[in-house]
């Protein structure tokens, strides 16, 4: 199997990536529109799966694009909720399983530009990622496409009729070309359910990426291990870090597109925590909005964004550009450990029973010991339990903190390194 090989002087700049942390995941469409219920029922699962899921025929699904005005669809808006929220890139369903395009694609009329809104909303949204600096990224759904009749369709059994090497020359390669020369700097396209692509179409699919931006990273579901990072599978949280680039896409209810009847919300605590532990394993966490047909942001959405927004503006610095740390040896649910060079952040989002914080282990020398946010220092005691084992014992019995709590604790390390038990 032929690799891809990149010389050294043409790796795709990943920096933004690997230091960016946290971004915005856009999933918007005709399905917004439904809100997971067409004539009376109700779609089980993910809303922007609804037309499959629903057997809704092409012609029906269709008259989607008649109706398709989201006049509050406000791109400034929501990326000023991304930038607010700490977020440092941004991804949209540019073309989702469904074939719609959300931009003024000459490939296929099949596109918001022929809707009722005329819109051409991926140029919305990279002209306002760029005023906003935001790292604009987009997701295309590579061999999904229930409208093309030689795209792939999950669950069905005509994909055997397809002639998919006719559809990645006359639609998906052309608009992905579309996407990389009319849109300004690509940061990523997410490709997403490969299907059954061979290695080959894949490959070629990601020479045509990186011949026309070759800095667009490539997300780990174009398949065969061709990703310039890898994706975990949605929502699904690893329990083992890792220093090669990885992302964890999350929604904040159980839908990716709009779901009137989805109030299956998670709180910003939860949300917060698990953007906390993504990090502290290596990786990134790309948090999903789910706009309505008319493209308002869920209240819920707000203000969960809000939520970790008013944390990280305090306490980024235990996100950003931070590097895995060595496993913290004990199980314990007290404390998230991030951290960068010479500086340890321990992450509490639960009050302690006690007055004290004891981090076991450390074989750092410790400097300082400060609240994040205030810069308050602590005291601490740095010294040996009964069995020998180093251990750092933080004072807060004189200081008032607040809940989520982060502690940094300066050492003499390029990273936290702790015995094992
Ligand atoms: C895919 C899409 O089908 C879905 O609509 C949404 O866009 C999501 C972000 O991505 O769903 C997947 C694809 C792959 C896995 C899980 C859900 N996976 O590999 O576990």
């Amino acid at each position: 199997m032929e690799a891809v090989e990149e010389s050294r002087n043409n790796r795709p700049n990943i920096e933004w990536f690997r230091k960016g942390k946290f971004g915005m995941f856009i999933h918007f469409g005709l399905y917004s529109i439904l809100a997971g219920k067409w004539k009376g029922k109700e779609c089980r699962g993910i809303a922007e799966w609804i037309q499959n899921s629903l057997d809704i025929p092409l012609s029906e699904y269709k008259k989607l694009q008649d109706e398709f005005n989201p006049q509050h669809l406000d791109a400034r808006y929501i990326c000023q909720l991304a930038k607010d929220a700490g977020m440092k890139y941004l991804c949209l369903t540019a073309k989702h399983h469904d074939g719609f395009a959300l931009w003024d694609s000459k490939v296929s009329k099949y596109n918001s530009m022929n809707s009722l809104c005329k819109r051409d909303i991926v140029k919305e949204f990279s002209e306002a990622c760029k005023d906003f600096g935001l790292v604009y990224c987009l997701y295309y759904s590579q061999a999904q496409d229930w409208e093309d009749p030689n795209g792939y369709i999950a669950y069905k059994d005509e994909n055997e009729k397809k002639n998919f090497r006719f559809y990645l020359e006359h639609k998906c390669k052309p608009q992905i070309e579309e996407l990389l020369r009319n849109y300004g700097p690509i940061g990523m396209i997410w490709f997403d359910t490969p299907m059954q692509m061979t290695y080959e179409e894949a490959l070629d699919l990601k020479k045509t990426v990186k011949s026309i931006q070759a800095d667009c990273l490539i997300s780990g579901r174009i398949g065969f291990g061709l990703g310039d990072y890898r994706t975990t599978g949605d929502n699904m949280l690893p329990n083992i870090a890792s220093d090669k680039l990885w992302e964890l896409p999350a929604t904040m209810n159980t839908t990716w597109g709009y779901k009137e009847s989805d109030n299956n919300w998670r709180t910003s605590k939860e949300i917060l925590e698990e953007l906390l532990f993504t990090v502290s394993l290596g990786g990134n966490y790309l948090l999903n909005i789910g706009p309505d047909g008319s493209g308002k942001v869920p209240l819920e959405s707000v203000k969960i964004l809000r939520d970790i927004g008013s944390f990280l503006c305090r306490n980024g610095d235990s996100i950003y550009a931070t590097e895995i740390q060595d496993r913290y040896p004990y199980y314990q649910d007290k404390f998230i450990v991030t951290g960068k060079k010479k500086c340890l952040y321990l992450s509490l989002f639960n009050r302690l029973e006690y007055k004290s914080l004891e981090v076991f282990n450390l074989k750092n020398k410790v400097k300082l010991v400060k609240i994040l946010q205030s810069g308050k220092k602590l005291e601490f005691y740095d010294g040996f339990d009964l069995e020998g084992h180093h251990y750092l014992s933080i004072d807060l019995d004189r200081v008032d903190v607040d809940y989520p709590l982060v502690i940094e604790v300066e050492h003499d390390g390029d990273r936290a390194e702790f015995e094992e038990f």
